[in-house]
């Protein structure tokens, strides 16, 4: 646990990437006395709300596995920092799907909690989202759900969670919250927090019918943001989804949902050997499925298309503004006709920058 004395070096590098970028905030000899004597007292400071807005954006910027950093100086921030009862932390995570959710017109969103400090770590939230659907051990060592939570499926059984009556492949599981002192908080997220949409297909009616679904806002609240050397271990963020996210990995991946083998047999495809491509072809009408959902459910999704342009279009924004604009290939490229967008065909910067999100107890770097 990250909570000993503060990284000064790297304070300083953010006050002046703040002050440089926003002049109008003051000068910045001034701010940068003021965190020498706080950490020289305290062993952190604290950041201002313009420093906490302006880190957790440029967090956003600095991600270099986010495709959908065009629009990083949108993200809403919500100053909670004073927060650390795990109780209150999950309400105010309910709070934030709501904000987020927006009646489906998705908004990208962060909320930031209580920082580590020295001495006394933040809380946590041990969900990797907010919304994670469980993944119960079914009968032939098979899984009931997403395989991908059941890990955190059982560890809300064993905290005394109940999962419904009748147990089914979307249960929405209840939030983990952590504190260092106290007992792990389990929360159940209220139904009208959760704006889910019913998959179904613009051509095969009897797709609708198998009863697949997926929630609307993808929040992401296991990794810890890092600004100017301070660590907010609980601070999850939302954007909206890329189709392919749900209908090329969560859909497919034959360790999340593994839908590809019984969708070939209901479309009729020769399913005998690879070379028909049929597993192709099941997966461009499923991703087709996931969009029209969406679209017809008025929930704010983008396709991988869309995307990769947009994509290309900030890379080209950060370079005009003079700034480096790290990313990651393996992630960036999406995971179906990956050929077909531009973001294939380049090579990106490596480096890494802070301001950005760690896995929440490594270092990261
Ligand atoms: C990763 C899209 C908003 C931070 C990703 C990925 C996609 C994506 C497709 C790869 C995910 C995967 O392969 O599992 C988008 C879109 C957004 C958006 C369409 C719409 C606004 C945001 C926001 C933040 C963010 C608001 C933070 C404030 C990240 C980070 C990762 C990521 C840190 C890497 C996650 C990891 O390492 O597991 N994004 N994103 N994104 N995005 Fe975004
Ligand atoms: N692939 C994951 C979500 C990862 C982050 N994707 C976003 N982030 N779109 C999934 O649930 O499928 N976001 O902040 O919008």
């Amino acid at each position: 646990l990250r909570t000993t004395t503060c990284d000064l070096a790297e304070a300083d590098d953010f006050i002046r990437l703040h002050r440089g970028e926003h002049p109008e905030e003051g000068p910045v000899e001034h701010r940068l006395a003021e965190v020498h004597a706080e950490v020289a007292a305290t062993g952190t400071y604290r950041h201002t709300a313009a420093e906490l807005v302006f880190g957790a954006r440029v967090a956003w910027r600095n991600s270099a596995r986010c495709i959908g950093r065009l629009y990083w100086r949108s993200l809403k921030v919500r100053d909670l920092r004073d927060l650390r009862d795990p109780k209150e932390i999950a309400d105010e995570c309910v709070e934030h799907l709501r904000l987020a959710t927006n009646g489906g017109k998705v908004r990208p969103v962060i909320t930031v909690f209580a920082p580590d400090e020295p001495g006394r770590p933040g809380p946590r939230i041990r969900n990797e989202q907010l919304i994670r659907y469980a993944g119960y051990p079914g009968r032939d060592g098979g899984v009931l759900g997403d395989r991908r939570n059941a890990e955190l499926t059982e560890r809300a059984i064993a905290l005394g969670w109940r999962p419904p009556a009748t147990r089914g492949p979307f249960d929405v599981l209840p939030l983990v919250v952590e504190r260092e002192d106290t007992e792990p908080a389990v929360v159940e997220l209220p139904r009208d927090a959760v704006l889910e949409v019913a998959i179904g297909h613009p051509e095969y009616p009897w797709l609708a019918r198998l009863g697949l679904r997926w929630h609307a806002v993808p929040a992401i609240s296991n990794m810890r943001l890092r600004i100017g050397g301070v660590d907010y271990p609980a601070a999850p963020f939302n954007g909206w989804y890329m189709g392919t996210e749900i209908g090329a990995r969560n859909f497919a991946d034959t360790d999340r949902y593994d839908l590809l083998p019984y969708l070939g047999k209901r479309m009729g495809l020769d399913t005998s050997k690879v070379q028909t491509l049929w597993r192709d072809r099941v997966l461009v009408e499923l991703n087709r499925a996931v969009l029209h959902s969406f679209e017809e459910a008025g929930v704010t999704i983008t396709d991988h298309h869309t995307e990769s342009e947009r994509f290309l279009t900030h890379i080209r924004k950060e370079e005009a503004a003079g700034r480096s604009c790290p990313a990651d290939w393996t992630w960036i490229v999406p995971p179906m006709s990956s050929g077909i967008t531009g973001v294939f065909h380049r090579y990106y910067d490596k480096e890494e920058l802070v301001p950005n999100f760690f896995p929440v107890d490594t270092r990261g770097v």
